[in-house]
C-alpha cells in the first residue's frame, strides 16, 4: 500500500465495539491495532492522528474501555485495543482481557501491525512487554509511539528515544504529543510502514 495520506486518517469512522472474540467483525481492509496501557494517551493519539476530537473517547478515568473498538474508512481499518493499569485490576478481569487480546491476535487475517502507545516518561512497562511478546509470536510489525513528549525536556526526549530503540532492537520508535500536535507526520509515515507492500502481496498470493 502507498504511504498513507492525512485524508486516510481523517476519513476514519467508528465501525463497532467488540466486547468479546465472537463479536469481532469479519476481516476487511488491512488492519492496524493500537495498543497502550490505560492512560498512556492512546485515545488522544488516535484522535490527533485522525484529526477528530472524539473518534476514540478520551477519559481521565483509567481503564474504562474493555472492548476492541474498530474504525474504518473503506480501505483501511484501525482496532483500538483495551489496556489497563495492571496493579489495580482483579485477576478475573485480567484473564478476560488476555483472552480478548490473544483471541484477536490469533484469528485476525487482515491485521498487519501494531502501534504501541507508551507514555514517554514510562516506556516499556509490563503491559508493553506483554504486547511486544504476543505480537512477536504472531509475526506482527510494531511501531512504538512515545506520547506525552511535551512533558519532557528536549534532552530527556532524545534519551528516551535512544533507550527505547536500544531496548527493543530494530524497533521503529517515534516521539509524539497529542497536546502539542507534534510527531504526527512521522507517526503517520511509520504507520504506513506497517501495511503490506504490493511485493508482500505478490509473495503471499497463491500460484
Ligand atoms: N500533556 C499531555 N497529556 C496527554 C497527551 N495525550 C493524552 N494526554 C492526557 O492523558 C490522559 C489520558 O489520555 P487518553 O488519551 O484518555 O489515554 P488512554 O487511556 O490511553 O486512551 C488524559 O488526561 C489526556 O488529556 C499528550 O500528548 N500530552
Ligand atoms: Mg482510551
Amino acid at each position: 500500500m502507498a504511504a498513507l495520506t492525512p485524508d486516510d486518517f481523517r476519513t476514519m469512522r467508528f465501525l463497532l465495539s467488540a466486547p468479546n472474540v465472537s463479536a469481532l467483525p469479519a476481516d476487511g481492509a488491512p488492519e492496524i491495532a493500537f495498543a497502550g496501557r490505560s492512560n498512556a494517551g492512546k485515545s488522544s493519539a488516535i484522535n490527533t492522528l485522525c484529526q477528530q476530537k472524539a473518534l476514540a473517547r478520551t477519559s481521565k478515568t483509567p481503564g474504562r474501555t474493555q472492548a476492541i473498538n474498530f474504525f474504518d474508512n473503506g480501505t483501511l481499518r484501525f482496532a483500538d485495543l483495551p489496556g489497563y493499569g495492571f496493579a489495580r485490576v482483579p485477576p478475573k478481569v485480567k484473564a478476560q482481557w488476555a483472552a480478548l487480546i490473544e483471541g484477536y491476535l490469533a484469528q485476525r487475517e487482515a491485521l498487519t501491525g501494531i502501534v504501541l502507545i507508551m507514555d514517554a516518561r514510562r516506556p516499556l512497562l509490563e503491559f508493553d512487554q506483554q504486547m511486544i511478546h504476543w505480537g512477536g509470536e504472531y509475526g506482527l510489525a510494531f511501531h512504538l509511539l512515545l506520547t506525552k513528549a511535551d512533558k519532557l525536556a528536549r534532552n530527556q526526549q532524545v534519551n528516551v528515544l535512544r533507550q527505547t530503540r536500544q531496548a527493543i532492537e530494530g524497533a521503529s520508535v517515534s516521539l509524539f504529543s497529542a497536546t502539542k500536535g507534534t510527531g504526527v507526520d512521522e507517526a503517520r509515515r511509520a504507520i504506513s510502514e506497517l501495511l503490506p507492500t504490493p511485493d508482500d502481496r505478490a509473495l503471499s498470493a497463491p500460484g
